[in-house]
């Protein structure tokens, strides 16, 4: 009843938009980019994974949609930083009309498909062998596919390995220059951002609406979801994480199956995605509006480590500086036993973005600052979670600016939400 009540106020009907394209000028300048780190050397990657052929629900792996925009399987990209035409090639699977019966047509090879991507040369089938065509224009070639798992060695990188031994190429390793490029976001890509953080705003406004004793996680889930899909989310950046009670100090519950009863706190870590950018946003919402002595003291000690960690962005300073500070924030406080996670991460095409811990953070990086407490014995969590953007100079901006963040603009925001 009091679900129906909720539900009948304010929300307007969802209206799926869909999600903007960046024009191919901007996939084709990171590509060159990457040829310059490439030191003459040809490369290639490829897309990773299958989709299940039920519905079109493939998502392209974060690297090869960064550097392309295709988003579809068994596609390879080459990059020949020597030529004079050929620069940037693109392989896409061989098309199969019964198979597009089920997921639609696809695009046949045409001039218009080159201009749609931005390459020179696209062509169909297995990209692979093609790299043998580097020779003899470039003398070496460059593994770009990132390092992840020695037993189980991708596709490309044998690929890279194979025609590097058969035309006596050297080989050159390059497995971070993805990551370090895609940590530094550019302005058309920080704006994407900003847009999955005004509608994750929107969330959360039904969240404080909704945190009420009596009604279920699942409710404040598919509330807040609601309002996502309904201000012009084009996806959950994950799974919507809705914490009351004990279940608040588990980091990633994810059965939302609990009562909210008067007196919880509820940690909601849900966020949107807008045109494949990713939000991560976390509040703590006390269901009778008021934190309690107890509650209000850890919350302060982890609002006060947020604090702590912003004053720790200077020029240079790396994510593990930062973690330094999130420790010692938390220590003096008392609490650092009872934070069990990092500080935070990069944002970006992923909710766990590609970048680099251990060197100074780049303008235009977007991390998360979420310290939390977690007591399962004392029946509550806390963590409060906002995004940066890195600006030049050691300066920032706070992305989640919107979000009331102090614990009394969160009771009031809760208060004027359920007025
Ligand atoms: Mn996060």
């Amino acid at each position: 009843m009091l679900l129906a009540l909720l539900l009948s106020a304010s929300f307007v009907h969802p209206t799926p938009q869909p999600p903007p394209e960046l024009p191919p000028s901007v996939y084709r300048d990171r590509r060159e980019r990457v040829m310059k780190e490439l030191g003459g050397c040809a490369t290639l990657i490829a897309a990773q994974g299958e989709s299940s052929a039920i519905v079109p629900d493939f998502k392209q792996v974060d690297d090869f949609f960064w550097l392309t925009g295709v988003n579809e399987p068994g596609a390879w990209l080459l990059l020949y930083p020597k030529a004079k035409y050929l620069r940037h090639v693109l392989y896409l699977k061989t098309r199969d009309p019964e198979a597009e019966r089920w997921t639609g047509p696809r695009d046949p090879i045409s001039p218009a498909l080159k201009e749609k991507y931005g390459m020179d040369q696209v062509r169909r089938g297995n990209g692979g062998p093609a790299l043998l065509s580097a020779a003899p224009l470039h003398d070496c070639l460059a593994l770009i596919a990132p390092a992840k798992d020695l037993k189980d060695e991708r596709s490309d990188v044998q690929a890279v390995k194979q025609a590097a031994g058969a035309m006596g190429l050297k080989l050159v390793y390059k497995r971070d220059t993805l990551a370090r490029l895609r940590e530094a976001h550019t302005p058309e890509e920080v704006a994407l951002i900003e847009r999955a953080v005004a509608i994750t705003r929107a969330g959360h406004e039904a969240v404080a609406r909704s945190t009420v004793a009596g009604v279920s996680e699942r409710d404040v889930q598919t509330q807040l979801e609601y309002a996502f899909f309904g201000s012009g989310a084009t996806g959950l950046a994950y799974g919507s994480i809705v914490g009351s009670g004990e279940n608040g100090a588990v980091l990633h519950w994810g059965q939302n199956s609990r009562m909210l009863r008067d007196g919880d706190l509820v940690v909601v870590d849900a966020a949107a995605e807008y045109g494949r950018y990713a939000a991560d946003v976390t509040r703590t919402y006390p269901v009778s509006g008021k934190f309690s002595d107890e509650q209000a003291k850890v919350y302060r000690a982890v609002f006060q480590a947020q604090e702590d960690i912003f004053a720790a962005i200077k020029p240079g300073a790396t994510m593990g500086d930062l973690q330094k500070a999130a420790e010692a924030s938390l220590r003096s406080a008392g609490y650092l036993d009872n934070f069990i996670h990092g500080f935070g991460h990069f944002v970006g095409l992923n909710v766990h973005d590609a970048g680099l811990y251990d060197l100074p953070l780049p303008a235009g990086a977007v991390i998360t600052v979420e310290p939390g407490v977690y007591l399962p014995e004392r029946g509550f969590g806390v963590r409060i979670e906002d995004e940066v953007l890195i600006l030049p100079n050691g300066k920032w901006r706070l992305l989640t600016a919107d979000f009331p963040r102090k614990l009394e603009d969160v009771e009031a925001w809760v208060a004027r939400s359920r007025r």
